[in-house]
């Protein structure tokens, strides 16, 4: 087995981008334990206020976004971060001005810890831009991500990420508390086999999207059903299945929330940069997601993501709306 340490031997990343990774992989090493003990102690529910975009904070969901913060002001290379959980981007006390910029959502699903379904860690990172505000540094368009990448606590924990040579997995060994590389070379197949889409939403849906809904429902020319409806409500959980399986995850722009709800810098765009590498495709259901201009820190976006002829076909249903 190759660990994750041998294999960026064998595939160096630039000194900083790996201390970067690094920390963020020690981080997931706390946050994994923590939610496997999540029912022993006193750190599952809410913590009892909302964060920036409105959601009851998780207990874990500070944890988790602690855990990240000290290990990248630890790793010294981060010039700039921005959390989900934090309402403004910070400067680590133990910063490199001409070092990384880095995007996350440190425990993304959280509310689902308490029945125990998977949850995930997503970040985004980017080389800083020298004579850029720290602000404009974090509002890089998507396509200059120098690596995207997700932890999954699921049955087992994996890190996904992607520096543009291809997208690679890592499965946890909890006993030797290493990464190994699990799945080289992730292809997303081309295959129709899952549609994810809250169809809850479904009054509040554009007509482009329940025409889209329709299509996936169809059945092929023998009569049989094409896709099966997967919707664990956990966005790394639903994207990793379809990335490894095929498929699409769809959270459009409805009628109540017509940006949608999940977050252009650290949930779309290092997903639309680990499943483009992958074969896939991901956009806003209009305009390339990675080409999408950042206005502000926790800007939402309409995502739609996996088999690049579906995202494809999902495209012209809302074109045609
Ligand atoms: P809904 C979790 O809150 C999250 O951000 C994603 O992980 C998930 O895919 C989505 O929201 C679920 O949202 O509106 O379907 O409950």
């Amino acid at each position: 087995m190759i660990s994750l340490r041998d294999y960026l031997s064998q595939h160096s990343l630039s000194d900083g981008l790996e201390a970067v990774l690094w920390a963020l992989v020690e981080a997931s090493k706390h946050i994994q334990r923590d939610i496997s003990l999540a029912g022993l102690r006193d750190i599952c529910g809410a913590a009892g206020h909302v964060n920036v975009q409105g959601e009851a904070v998780q207990k874990l969901d500070l944890l988790a976004n602690d855990y990240v913060k000290k290990a990248l002001n630890e790793c010294g290379q981060v010039a700039v971060l921005a959390s989900e959980e934090e309402e403004e981007y910070i400067i680590p006390d133990n910063h490199k001005e001409d070092g990384y910029v880095v995007l996350f959502d440190p425990l993304d699903g959280s509310s689902n810890i308490d029945v125990n379904v998977s949850v995930g860690m997503i970040f985004s990172i980017y080389k800083a831009v020298p004579g850029l505000s720290a602000l404009d540094n974090c509002l890089q368009t998507g396509d200059k991500q120098v690596l995207g990448g997700y932890v999954l606590y699921g049955t087992s924990t994996m890190l996904v990420f992607t520096v543009g040579t291809g997208t690679h997995g890592f499965t946890y060994d909890s006993e030797k508390k290493h990464y190994f590389l699990s799945h080289e070379n992730i292809k997303t197949p081309n295959k129709d086999t899952y549609y994810s889409i809250n169809e809850g939403n479904s009054s509040s849906l554009y007509k482009g999207t329940l025409k889209f809904i329709d299509y996936l429902k169809g059945l092929t020319a023998e009569g049989k059903r094409s896709f099966s409806a997967r919707y664990v409500g956990s966005l790394v959980s639903d994207f990793h299945r379809n990335l490894l399986k095929g498929g699409i995850y769809i959270y459009p722009g409805t009628q109540k929330n017509p940006k949608g709800k999940l977050r252009l810098l650290y949930e779309a765009n290092p997903l639309a940069f680990i499943c483009e590498q992958a074969g896939g495709r991901c956009s806003n259901g209009d305009i390339r997601t990675m080409d999408i201009a950042p206005t502000e820190l926790h800007e939402r976006c309409a995502l739609y993501i996996g088999n690049e002829d579906l995202v494809k076909i999902a495209e012209s249903y809302e074109a045609t709306a």
